[in-house]
């Protein structure tokens, strides 16, 4: 998929659409969800434009998408979510992902359900 650059999070990284930043610097920005499915509901956005979503990364992109693991996992001690937390990256319409520029969702503050539903697996 052809990446679009006036999605929400591109507009987000210009400045366009405000958000919640909770971390930046010249590679993520970390924002708290407009739509909180937790109590703690960060997302993590590189700040480069043009990766639509997971399904767009290659060997190349192992370093950054390294670190922003990493980082989530920074901002999770930071935000005190020292009985766990989830790491989400949804792909396309089956994985749920709504916004077409890659991020790391965070999710904590409470114990959370299956990721998945299990009806519909034959
Ligand atoms: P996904 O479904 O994985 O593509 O996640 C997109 C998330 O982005 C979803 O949890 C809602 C959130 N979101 C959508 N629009 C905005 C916005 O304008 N601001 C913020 N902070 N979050 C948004």
């Amino acid at each position: 998929m052809a990446y679009d650059p006036d999605n929400v999070f591109a507009r987000i990284l210009r400045g366009e659409i405000p958000s919640t930043r909770v971390f930046e610097d010249d590679e993520f920005i970390a924002i708290r969800d407009v739509a909180p499915a937790a109590p703690t509901h960060i997302l993590l956005l590189p700040r480069h434009e043009g990766t639509t979503g997971p399904a767009d990364l290659d060997a190349a992109d192992a370093d950054w998408v390294g670190r922003m693991v990493i980082l989530a996992t920074r901002i999770a001690r930071e935000q005190g979510l020292d009985d766990g937390y989830r790491l989400v990256m949804n792909c396309g319409p089956h994985g749920g992902q709504s916004v077409p520029h890659l991020h790391l969702h965070l999710l904590g503050g409470r114990t959370l359900g299956a990721f998945a539903e299990p009806a519909g697996i034959p």
